[in-house]
């Protein structure tokens, strides 16, 4: 198994849209393994191909607390929506940023699972935030898009200097 390397906003490409998958085979099942691990490792609730340069329509989350309760979904389309809600979200391609975003509080979700059966699920809580969020990053949308220019701005200067200081630390090394 392997940690994928997850790219971190504002790279252009965690705005490519990603593409229907067209065959659920074991090389597919090789990357959603990969992607469990780097989303347990990286303590993350959910993980969308597009963070790990994966430009395929697939997501993986696990909103559990015991982290046994594991989701993959496939070329996954939201059929209905019912109601909104505001909560705090934040994105390992966004790391360290947290803000508000309404979303809809409850979503039916069709997706195809690991094995490459059709599966329709009605989700909610938190495992209706996450998956709408991961939806988005299939789309080259983020969390922070939903943010005024402003704090947007502060955002990217805010990463550029973590960045810098990452950089410079690693000079002594
Ligand atoms: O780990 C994550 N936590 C989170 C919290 C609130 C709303 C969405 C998320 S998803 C995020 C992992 C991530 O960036 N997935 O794309
Ligand atoms: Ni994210």
């Amino acid at each position: 198994m392997t940690i994928l390397r997850i790219l971190e906003f504002p790279d252009p490409k965690l705005r490519i849209k990603a593409v229907p998958i067209e065959t659920v085979d074991d090389s597919l099942r090789v990357i959603i393994d990969n992607m469990f691990e780097t989303m347990y490792e990286a303590l993350g609730i959910g993980l969308a191909a597009t963070q790990v340069d994966f430009h395929k329509r697939l997501l993986v989350a696990d909103v559990s607390s015991e982290k046994d309760d594991p989701y993959v979904l496939i070329n996954p389309r939201i059929i209905e929506k019912d109601g909104s809600k505001v909560s705090e979200e934040g994105c390992l391609s966004v790391p360290g940023y947290f803000d508000s975003v309404k979303r809809a509080e409850t979503v039916r979700v069709s997706f195809l699972d690991r094995g490459g059966n059709q599966q329709e699920e009605e989700m909610t809580g938190m495992l209706a935030v996450c998956v709408q969020h991961e939806i988005d990053h299939l789309d080259g949308k983020l969390f922070v898009d939903y943010l005024s220019e402003t704090k947007r701005q502060k955002v990217r200067k805010k990463l550029h200097k973590q960045k810098r200081v990452q950089s410079d630390s690693s000079m002594v090394l």
